[in-house]
């Protein structure tokens, strides 16, 4: 909708030019439309904000990020290697003069700016989470190099690599404890809108108390670099293995999809980090799935979490359970772990 001064402008400008003035407004307005049913469809209820819907991407990184002047951080080790650069571990000093421990994901030199921007994006999405089953963000470094983003140091690093390096060393109580940490960090993404697409054992880190945080907010790696390469009919990289079959097929991607990637990381805490579908290759787990097959039960794993997974594997997406639903459940078993010593007989 134009205004009075819109108007008056266009009536100083050529009618050519006026054209492109009214075209970049409706579109600058259909954006801010979009930014703000983003920001409030229901007022006072927090919801994510994807930083695409910014025509200036660097704006969201500074209002969901705070900048860290880097003589705060020190460098001790490279820990290993990220998408767009190495990750290192070392020390932050807060402004309260005390050094926490953190994790810093760098940008190689050389990068072109689409990728400093998908690089600082993760930062922007991060920033918006305050949860204790999610990796907190630190801060950034942009406006010197190298491009950094300063997140909290998980000390067992990632779940799947963690789980195999201690393979049957867990009570199944301890490994439900780590699902129920998953599940609720899912539960509060879920409640803001946030879809992950990525949710696995790889992308989930451990502290030293066994806790398990959700991380891996980089949507670009599903599109374009991921470890888990394999195109759809759509031309899109997905990582089949953990992916609801609508949203391979249809791009369906919604918490419900999230749900199903759960179940697969289920299996995979379940089995102390196993691949799920062993060697099967991508196109056979897609027709496998489309004829009803599903992952069988884990060495040892009691039958009532198995039955779980199938219940987030139904094809149906309305008929998997919600996030909140998996709580409360992983919750009653940790509380009553009776429940958890049936085993299945699957010789
Ligand atoms: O399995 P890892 O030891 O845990 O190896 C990978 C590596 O960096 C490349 O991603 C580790 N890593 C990533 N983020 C963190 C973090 N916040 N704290 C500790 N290790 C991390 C991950």
């Amino acid at each position: 909708c134009l205004q009075e001064p819109d108007i008056v402008r266009c009536v100083s400008l050529s009618w050519s030019r006026c054209q492109v003035f009214i075209k970049a407004k409706m579109q600058s307005d259909d954006k801010r439309r979009a930014h703000f049913q983003n920001v409030l469809p229901f007022p006072g209820i927090k919801t994510y904000v994807d930083p695409d819907t910014y025509e200036d991407p660097t704006q969201a990184v500074h209002e969901f990020t705070k900048e860290i002047d880097p003589s705060r951080i020190r460098i001790e080790r490279v820990i290993g290697a990220g998408e767009f650069g190495e990750v290192c571990s070392g020390c932050l000093r807060t402004p309260g003069q005390k050094e926490i421990p953190v994790a810093i994901k760098t940008l190689k030199g050389g990068y072109v700016e689409p990728q400093r921007r998908d690089f600082l994006r993760e930062a922007s999405i991060m920033g918006q989470f305050d949860n204790p089953n999610i990796i907190r963000l630190e801060g950034v470094v942009t406006k010197s190099r190298p491009v950094m983003i300063v997140v909290e140091y998980m000390e067992n690093g990632s779940l799947d690599s963690f789980l195999r390096q201690h393979d049957g060393h867990f009570t199944v109580v301890q490994l439900v404890g780590m699902l129920h940490g998953v599940a609720s960090g899912m539960t509060y993404l879920s409640d803001l809108g946030y879809v992950h697409r990525d949710l696995a054992a790889r992308n989930i880190l451990v502290d030293e108390g066994l806790v398990c945080k959700v991380s891996d907010f980089g949507l670009s790696r599903v599109l374009e670099d991921h470890p888990e390469p394999a195109y759809n009919t759509m031309g899109d990289k997905i990582p089949v293995r953990w992916t609801a079959p609508e949203a391979i097929t249809y791009r369906k991607f919604s918490s419900a999809s999230d749900v199903w990637s759960f179940g697969i990381v289920m299996w995979e805490v379940m089995s102390y980090g196993e691949r799920p579908y062993w060697e099967m290759s991508n196109q056979d787990v897609i027709l496998s799935i489309e004829e009803g097959y599903r992952l069988p039960v884990p060495m040892d794993c009691p039958g009532v979490l198995h039955q779980l997974m199938l219940h987030c594997w139904q094809k149906e997406r309305g008929q998997r359970p919600h996030f909140n639903s998996l709580v409360s459940f992983l919750d009653k078993l940790i509380r009553n772990p009776t429940s958890l010593l049936t085993l299945v007989d699957n010789r």
